[in-house]
């Protein structure tokens, strides 16, 4: 995602915290501010672009090497590679973000990487392998030329919101927070946790993972490379992603939250 979709993430994360990990999560954070998520969710997309942070920049996505849209699927030993993929990154900074050895720096490290990494789990283009995870694949938006990846990052949720700030990711969070606690999420929600657990890492992610990689085979690709190549994808490209978009968002500000508490009291 782009930064409107992790600072979103982020603040559906803080709307379902509980005390006791908020006031946890802003020790680690050294901020008390209505934003202490929120204002760190893209940190680890500026990082990776710098020389210190290279060795990050895999951590974002988990390449399947599945064959959308026939045939849909994550495979952990198959698709994380020798350098690490965004399941083992969460697994590996959930174990850092408590690891008393750590510099208080690690551990806002880890922290920071969790509240993006989350997010970008839920991008379904972040768990494909095809075409670079589609940003080789050129389309049009709006008629500016861009890639597949990139409108599902950034163009697509820009578009749906208007905007990219602060304010307009707290406003969407909002809307979509009371869509879970009393709306048309409210009874797919809890279901949304299922199989969670801080013991298994791994599979708890990859089931994010693999939810969001079938959007993939459904929506994203659903009539192939062919059927978006060159394309202006602003018209029922468009209608038929948004939904996805907004429940993969809820999906991951929600699991967020789930995870966070785990980590900071035991219980979600
Ligand atoms: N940004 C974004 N979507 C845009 C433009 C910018 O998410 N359409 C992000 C990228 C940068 C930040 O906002 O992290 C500032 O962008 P800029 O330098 O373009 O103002
Ligand atoms: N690092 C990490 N996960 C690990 C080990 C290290 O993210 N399991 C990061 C922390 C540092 C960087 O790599 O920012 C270099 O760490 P080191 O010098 O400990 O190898
Ligand atoms: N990306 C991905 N899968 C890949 C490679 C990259 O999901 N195999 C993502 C990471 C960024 C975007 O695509 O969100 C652009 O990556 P880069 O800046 O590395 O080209
Ligand atoms: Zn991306
Ligand atoms: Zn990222």
């Amino acid at each position: 995602w782009g930064t409107l979709g992790h600072d979103t993430v982020a603040y559906i994360a803080q709307n379902f915290v509980t005390n006791a990990t908020e006031s946890w999560a802003q020790g680690i954070l050294a901020d008390t501010s209505s934003s202490y998520m929120a204002s760190v969710a893209t940190w680890a997309d500026t990082y990776r672009y710098t020389a210190a942070g290279k060795f990050s920049a895999p951590y974002h996505f988990i390449d399947a090497e599945d064959d959308p849209p026939k045939s849909c699927g994550v495979d952990y030993k198959r698709d994380c590679g020798e350098s690490g993929c965004v399941v083992s990154a969460i697994q590996n900074y959930t174990s850092r973000v408590v690891d008393k050895s750590l510099s208080t720096t690690e551990k806002q490290m880890a922290l920071k990487w969790i509240i993006h990494f989350i997010g970008d789990i839920h991008q379904p283009l972040h768990d494909e392998a095809l075409d670079v995870g589609g940003n080789t694949i050129s389309v049009t938006f709006d008629g500016t030329e861009t890639n597949l990846h990139h409108i599902w990052d950034t163009n697509m949720p820009e578009k749906f919101i208007g905007g990219y700030s602060l304010a307009d990711a707290s406003s969407w969070a909002k809307n979509l927070t009371a869509r879970i606690k009393t709306g048309d999420y409210k009874s797919d929600a809890s279901g949304w946790l299922h199989g969670i657990s801080l013991d298994d890492p791994v599979s708890s992610s990859m089931a994010w993972a693999t939810e969001s990689n079938a959007y993939v085979c459904s929506t994203v690709l659903t009539g192939g490379v062919d059927a978006v190549e060159g394309k202006e994808l602003d018209g029922g490209y468009y209608d038929a992603a948004t939904p996805v978009i907004e429940v993969q968002i809820a999906r991951a500000g929600y699991r967020l939250a789930a995870w966070l508490n785990l980590i900071a009291t035991g219980e979600t």
